[in-house]
């Protein structure tokens, strides 16, 4: 049966243990689209190795991943959940896409900026490329959604100019994407520098709360949190510490940011960060423990991978047998 429905897809890389950021930005969003949409969900682990892993961690880290992914309530039999590197044709579309992709496009990019600032001694080609490997996951499965956190929204513009160049030489070949960014939490900063995003990769670990921390490290991490020297709890854009844990507690409790700032009129910075703490570990501790039982059967854990698979690589085929019929390829 043909499936009409539109499509969604997203990824994350397999880079590290993922943060309260990539679950509030974004996989945490994901199921939304399960019912409505046909979904694509990756783990996108060529994208990981345009820095440094240490293959046994990257490799751990895939399963790790992608059982998170279910233990956030992605159902692999109503979503496509797979790994990037089983299904070829992504890298192979990126190939294409490279000769429509601009040197300086991808110049301009601020994530490339600023991981060749903090990876200086291997700023590597595929680092500098890396948004075209992504435009290529997007737009091999005609996606019309891409759910993501506010920095990669620049990544997602770039593939719909790409995606534009290309139909304007070759019409009708892509569908034109569009980012959705959640009204809260596309943006959860660090806990130490809160003018920076959290980031998974961070050094400093009392900067960034894990999906798999455990109470008592997630509390201690909040109580450390950089706030001000005054004592008001109020969103501010001049109080980046507080403002950023309004909307974690915000994202977790459901409460709206006026009635957090009624709740804690009059109460200090301690009981405050206390509460964010508690809410945040509540709302984890089902995820954690689905998390442990799938990641305890490895079997199945493949057999979604092995169907995922199977199953992205058939819609990935047919758009590239077309890319590869408009740019003169010989078919055989
Ligand atoms: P790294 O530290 O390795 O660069 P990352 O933490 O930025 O990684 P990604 O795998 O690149 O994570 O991102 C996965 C998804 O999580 C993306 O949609 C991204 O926008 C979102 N995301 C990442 N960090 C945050 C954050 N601090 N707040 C909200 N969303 C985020
Ligand atoms: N670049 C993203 C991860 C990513 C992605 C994608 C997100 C790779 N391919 C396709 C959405 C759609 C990142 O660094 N967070």
């Amino acid at each position: 049966m043909l499936d009409e429905r539109k499509v969604s897809f997203s990824g994350v890389q397999p880079s590290g243990n993922l943060t309260i950021g990539n679950y509030l930005g974004a996989i945490k969003n994901f199921p939304e689209f399960t019912e409505k949409y046909k979904c694509f969900y990756c783990v996108v682990d060529e994208h990981a190795i345009t820095v440094r892993q240490n293959p046994a961690e990257l490799r751990r880290r895939t399963y790790e991943t992608l059982a998170l992914y279910i233990a956030c309530g992605l159902d692999p039999e109503k979503n496509t959940l797979y790994v990037q590197s089983h299904v070829p044709a992504h890298a192979e579309l990126s190939w294409i896409l490279n000769c429509y992709t601009m040197f300086g496009e991808l110049s301009r990019m601020t994530q490339f900026k600023d991981k060749s600032a903090k990876h200086a001694d291997n700023i590597n080609a595929g680092l500098f490329t890396y948004p075209v490997l992504m435009a290529s996951d997007i737009l091999l499965y005609q996606t019309d959604v891409v759910p993501i956190g506010i920095d990669q929204k620049q990544h997602v513009e770039l593939t719909r100019n790409i995606a534009e160049r290309f139909n304007q030489v070759f019409p009708d070949t892509f569908t034109i994407p569009e980012p959705i960014i959640p009204a809260a939490g596309a943006k959860i900063m660090s806990l130490q520098e809160p003018d920076k995003k959290m980031s998974k990769s961070d050094e400093n670990e009392n900067a960034v709360v894990r999906i798999l921390d455990d109470r008592d490290t997630i509390i201690r991490k909040f109580k450390r949190a950089v706030t001000d020297s005054e004592s008001e709890i109020r969103m501010s854009d001049d109080k980046p510490g507080v403002s950023n844990l309004i909307t974690i507690y915000s994202c977790f409790t459901g409460k709206t940011v006026s009635e957090i700032e009624k709740e804690f009129e009059g109460r200090g910075y301690g009981e405050f960060k206390l509460a964010v703490g508690e809410a945040c570990a509540n709302r984890l501790a089902p995820v954690q423990e689905e998390y442990r039982r799938i990641l305890a059967d490895k079997a199945y854990l493949e057999s979604v991978m092995k169907k995922g698979a199977e199953e992205a690589a058939y819609y990935a085929r047919k758009t590239l047998s077309k890319v590869r019929r408009k740019i003169g390829f010989v078919n055989l």
